[in-house]
């Protein structure tokens, strides 16, 4: 437990990535067709702005290499369904469904290894594209687990193997879980998942957003005033107010105030998980890369911090 946990302890800094389909129109992630935004067949036209033209996973490592931070953590699927790798889970992926036509997640994960930097995959439990998964958006469920009990029993093959494919593909150092709130652990057979992928790789860390079954906490933005009891723990922020990229979105907080919070979470024993939101072209806008960069000449000229 100590051991494998002792990279996660020194890194400091990771670099969230939101990449999907929700980086082409720019509003609020998946829960743009969750929450009635848009309808989910105009949500899923976002394929076809989903190019990947301008995307360089060695820029983007370097990027964040430069910054300092010691892993990062990539969306392989949010909770639209869409996966970034080549899944033999179902077409809602990169290759098949997209303009992009090809694996965004295999030349990131090799990029990063070749750098040294600890891999993290981002993997969402609710999957609201798929038509066995329980709940579709706010107003509409497809079915309650009791009365369909088969129907989520696919729904569980389904995740899971795309959870060994991902295990099986990219080895992950970390597996980032989230949307734990919409059943409970039995439900997501939370143990059996952790134990699944701890048989593949014994030295595998999981945040706890998998109802607790994680070896760390995972507080969200602002900046918890008391040190967190967990001995271990990651804040992830956001850069403007967005995960993935909104064009709208101009509330950017200074170089400056990360360098002051990163100080703040480090202070207390913590790391920082800052985001980033590429564009569906694959480029990362520049007030993003302008902080990332900031961050840097600071970093390094604090390499003992
Ligand atoms: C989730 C996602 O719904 C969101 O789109 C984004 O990916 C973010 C990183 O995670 O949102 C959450 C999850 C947990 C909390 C708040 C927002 N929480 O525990 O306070």
């Amino acid at each position: 437990e100590q051991k494998k946990m002792q990279w996660f302890k020194d890194a400091k800094l990771g670099v969230f990535i939101h990449w999907g389909l929700y980086s082409v129109n720019g509003i609020d992630e998946s829960w743009s067709f969750y929450n009635g935004y848009i309808s989910h067949k105009n949500y899923l036209k976002q394929t076809k702005g989903f190019t990947a033209k301008k995307y360089n996973p060695e820029a983007w490592v370097e990027l964040i290499r430069k910054s300092g931070a010691k892993y990062s953590v990539i969306t392989a699927k949010h909770h639209d369904g869409f996966a970034l790798w080549d899944t033999k889970y179902g077409n809602l992926n990169a290759v098949d469904a997209a303009a992009s036509k090809e694996d965004v997640l295999t030349p990131f994960v090799t990029a990063l290894r070749k750098k040294n930097l600890k891999v993290g995959i981002y993997y969402s439990l609710p999957d609201w594209s798929y038509n066995d998964y329980t709940h579709f958006t706010r107003d509409s469920i497809r079915y309650k687990i009791q009365e369909e009990p088969k129907r989520w029993q696919k729904f569980l093959n389904y995740y899971q193997g795309q959870l060994k494919e991902l295990s099986d593909n990219y080895n992950p150092d970390l597996y980032w879980f989230d949307g734990d709130w919409e059943h409970n652990s039995e439900e997501w057979q939370a143990p059996k998942v952790r134990q699944l992928l701890l048989e593949r790789n014994a030295n595998t860390i999981l945040n706890s957003r998998l109802r607790q079954h994680g070896d760390y906490a995972t507080p969200e933005q602002g900046m918890p005033i008391t040190r967190p009891k967990n001995k271990y723990w990651e804040l992830c922020m956001t850069i403007n107010d967005s995960w993935g990229f909104q064009k709208n979105d101009h509330n950017y907080k200074t170089t400056n105030q990360i360098i002051g919070i990163f100080a703040d979470v480090i202070g207390n024993g913590g790391n920082l998980l800052l985001d980033i939101g590429p564009k569906g072209d694959g480029s990362i806008p520049k007030e993003q890369v302008e902080v990332l960069e900031g961050l840097g000449k600071w970093t390094s000229k604090h390499k003992e911090a």
